[in-house]
């Protein structure tokens, strides 16, 4: 049994003929757009938005209709993966370096279902490095100011160069200790020059779908 894999195809469950559907980026939300895929095949009509390159190609692949942003007003459901979630289904998002796509959608959807496996559920948000996007310009500077806020700041790094997100934008993973205030943190990020985004998504998710060894679905 995939973890992973259980708790996206349970999600799946909720989407429905006419909707405008936010496809997700990660390993977990892979198995939403594979379940979605199957579904469109079997007949399901729907239109989608991407939250990265990657999401897109799979989506491309399965036939799932994608519609530019700018062609919508509304996003009905996004299903999407995180890398923690709290008791109060607040995430860390941004593993898989695609949070500004991924909040800008989640932002603008109804609903936002996450579908994550029970390693990703835990008390305090912080034990996963927080991923914030910063332009590259000035970035050094950018760093000085994350250390500051005693976010211990890492470029993440592609093989010997920094990784670069779809927007052209670098991540700096930072490893705060646990995370007691996420929303004044995320305040204080934002107001950083140089700081595009960060991997906060408080008060965002609908519900949480988690999927367990046992083959069983918790819904937070
Ligand atoms: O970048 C993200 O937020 C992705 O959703 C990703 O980090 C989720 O992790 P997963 O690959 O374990 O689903």
């Amino acid at each position: 049994m995939n973890p992973k894999k259980i708790a996206a195809e349970e999600a799946v469950k909720l989407v429905e003929d006419g909707m405008i559907i936010g496809l997700g980026t990660g390993s977990t939300a892979y198995w939403a757009i594979e379940r979605i895929g199957q579904r469109v095949k079997e007949g399901l009509r729907i239109q989608s938005v991407a939250t990265s390159k990657r999401s897109e190609e799979q989506a491309r692949r399965l036939g799932i209709p994608i519609i530019p942003l700018e062609d919508i007003e509304r996003i009905d459901l996004t299903i999407d993966g995180a890398d923690e979630a709290d008791g109060d289904r607040n995430l860390i998002k941004g593993g898989g370096g695609a949070l500004l796509r991924e909040k800008i959608i989640a932002t603008h959807s109804k609903r936002l279902v996450i579908v994550a496996d029970e390693s990703k559920t835990v008390d305090t948000l912080g034990r996963f490095p927080l991923p914030v996007e910063i332009v590259s310009f000035g970035a050094n500077l950018t760093l000085l100011r994350l250390t500051a806020l005693e976010g211990h700041p890492h470029i993440r790094m592609e093989g010997d160069r920094p990784y670069v997100t779809d927007n052209g934008n670098w991540i700096a993973d930072c490893r705060f200790e646990a995370i007691a205030d996420a929303p004044r943190l995320e305040r204080e990020l934002n107001l950083i020059p140089g700081v595009v985004e960060n991997g906060l998504f408080i008060g965002m998710a609908s519900s949480v779908y988690v999927g367990h060894a046992d083959g069983s679905v918790t819904v937070q």
